[in-house]
């Protein structure tokens, strides 16, 4: 479980965030954007002393759990457990390859360390809180981590899910929406209007910080801060912008969204350049 310095945390977003652009790019498909928003969190959650894991025992009991509901940014995960110990660089270049394990979307049938197989929106709390609940059931202290987006909040089965954990109690649960202000179609907003998420969850029960999710020391502060709520789930709304830092290349793209389009060669030197 490594414990990086603020200034420490930084770098390794930075290193993440290369590798995003660089396998999106090599595959020639895929969700820069969506991975590229949720950097920070995912690497304060592996890098910043929050989860307990090892590389080699991906299924110790007592490991604490990731999942990634917004699935089709696998590459923020695939990138971030790299980084840590689960397989190479080399190894996540192969993304979205034929025959590669590092498929579109987490499989957790073909790769170590992947707690759920996800990309249908809408599931991953639900599995997250069948983690959690098992962790009380069997007296253990791990602790289970959800992200979801933003779009996905428009999912039924998520809101089944705020309502079945308060009902648990469930304080070993931490849910944290990346709200990058755009799904697939469009902005969040105009799509479904969800996006006031802090006076929802509160209104169901949970413990709520809503922040900027793209400033590293606020993150690490907000996950502090969740761990030490035992008695109710608790949710981190992130707030973000999808493509960060690069969203003016994207704005001069003319689709600050970007959904699901990958570099070209050419933007993703300049994105690169950007990022370092
Ligand atoms: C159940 C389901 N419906 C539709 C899709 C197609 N889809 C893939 S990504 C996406 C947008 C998700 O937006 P958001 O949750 O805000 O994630 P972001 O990419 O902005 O991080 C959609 C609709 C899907 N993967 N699953
Ligand atoms: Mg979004």
């Amino acid at each position: 479980m490594p414990e990086l310095s603020l200034d420490g945390l930084k770098s390794k977003a930075t290193t993440i965030r290369e590798l995003i652009i660089r396998i999106t790019t090599e595959a020639g498909s895929g969700h820069p954007t969506s991975s590229l928003s949720a950097t920070e969190v995912v690497t304060a959650l592996y890098f910043g002393g929050f989860m307990s894991y090892d590389p080699k025992k991906p299924n110790d009991p007592n490991r604490d759990r990731f999942i990634l509901s917004k699935g089709h940014a696998c590459p923020v995960l695939y990138s971030a457990m790299a980084e840590a110990g689960y397989f190479t660089t080399d190894d996540i270049m192969t993304l979205r390859k034929l025959g590669s394990p590092w498929e579109g979307h987490p499989n957790m049938r073909r790769l170590p360390g992947i707690e759920a197989s996800t990309g249908s929106l809408g599931q991953g709390l639900s599995i997250g809180i069948g983690h959690a609940l098992a962790g009380k059931m069997d007296g253990k202290d791990y602790h289970t981590y959800v992200m979801m987006g933003d779009g996905e909040m428009g999912e039924g089965q998520v809101w089944e899910a705020i309502a079945a954990a308060e009902k648990y109690k469930l304080g070993n649960l931490t849910a944290i929406i990346d709200q990058n202000g755009y799904q697939q179609t469009g902005a969040t907003k105009e799509v479904l209007d969800l996006t006031k998420f802090q006076p929802k969850f509160e209104a169901f029960g949970w413990h709520v910080q809503t922040i900027n999710g793209n400033d590293m020391e606020t993150v690490v502060a907000a996950l502090k801060t969740a761990k030490g709520v035992t008695d109710q789930p608790t949710c981190i709304v992130s707030q973000t912008q999808k493509g960060y830092p690069v969203v003016p290349l994207l704005e001069a793209e003319g689709d600050p969204n970007y959904h699901g389009k990958p570099f070209s060669p050419e933007l993703a030197e300049k994105a690169i350049a950007m990022i370092g």
